[in-house]
């Protein structure tokens, strides 16, 4: 006799999968907090940062990083028993923006990692999502010696849509990144419902 799944009463459900992606400045805390949630061993293509590179990579304010991230970290994280996340951390250097559309594609949304003492390292990151509509949340990475600002005052500055979610976030903390990371989903979840709701009017 073959033991079916049919002898086991229901067939186990496959767990959705959705793809997030991680951006924002160099040095922001990307690869620490796809670290920090991560169930698999993050793959990392750290590279001491070699005379060569220093010229090109902007080390004001985080003279004490000694790794860069080559390629990109990647990590999985099971939020319910039916919702796993793939994150995917971009690159924070200029130089490897290439890979960018190759990671955004089918992204359900993307968190930018902001850091308050170098807001300007993430407009790039921001004004991409904007551009191509990937809903994404800004998550102020708080940095101990860091001023802390409000998030309404966070998101003036970075001149963000009125509904863009601003949450204050420790990159190394499970927790905190865990949050950041329902928060995403279900603001990436909202925002491909309401664009949805004009379409299915127009079939009444
Ligand atoms: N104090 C503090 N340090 C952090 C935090 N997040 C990251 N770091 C440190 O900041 C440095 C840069 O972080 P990293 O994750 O490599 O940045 P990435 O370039 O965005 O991947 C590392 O030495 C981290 O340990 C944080 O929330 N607080
Ligand atoms: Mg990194």
């Amino acid at each position: 006799m073959i033991f079916g799944r049919s002898d086991r009463g229901e067939p186990p459900v496959a767990p959705v999968t959705l793809k997030i992606l991680v951006a924002g400045g160099f040095g922001v805390g990307k690869t620490t907090l796809v670290g920090a949630v991560s169930e698999i061993k993050p793959l990392r293509t750290e590279e001491m940062l070699s005379e060569a590179g220093r010229p090109v990579d902007d080390l004001s304010g985080v003279e004490r990083k000694t790794t860069t991230t080559v390629a990109m970290d990647f990590g999985r994280i099971t939020l319910r028993e039916d919702l796993v996340l793939y994150l995917f951390g971009t690159p924070g250097q200029d130089r490897f923006w290439f890979l960018w559309d190759e990671l955004a594609t089918g992204a359900l949304g993307a968190v930018v990692l902001a850091d308050t003492r170098r807001l300007e390292d993430c407009f790039a990151a921001v004004d991409y999502f904007e551009r191509r509509s990937i809903p994404f949340i800004v998550g102020v990475n708080c940095f101990e010696g860091a001023a802390r600002y409000p998030a309404d005052a966070v998101r003036d500055a970075l001149d963000l849509d009125g509904q863009v979610p601003v949450v204050l976030c420790d990159a190394r903390e499970r927790d905190s990144v865990k949050n950041i990371l329902i928060e995403v989903v279900e603001h990436a979840m909202l925002i491909s419902a309401t664009s949805r709701e004009p379409a299915a009017s127009t079939l009444s």
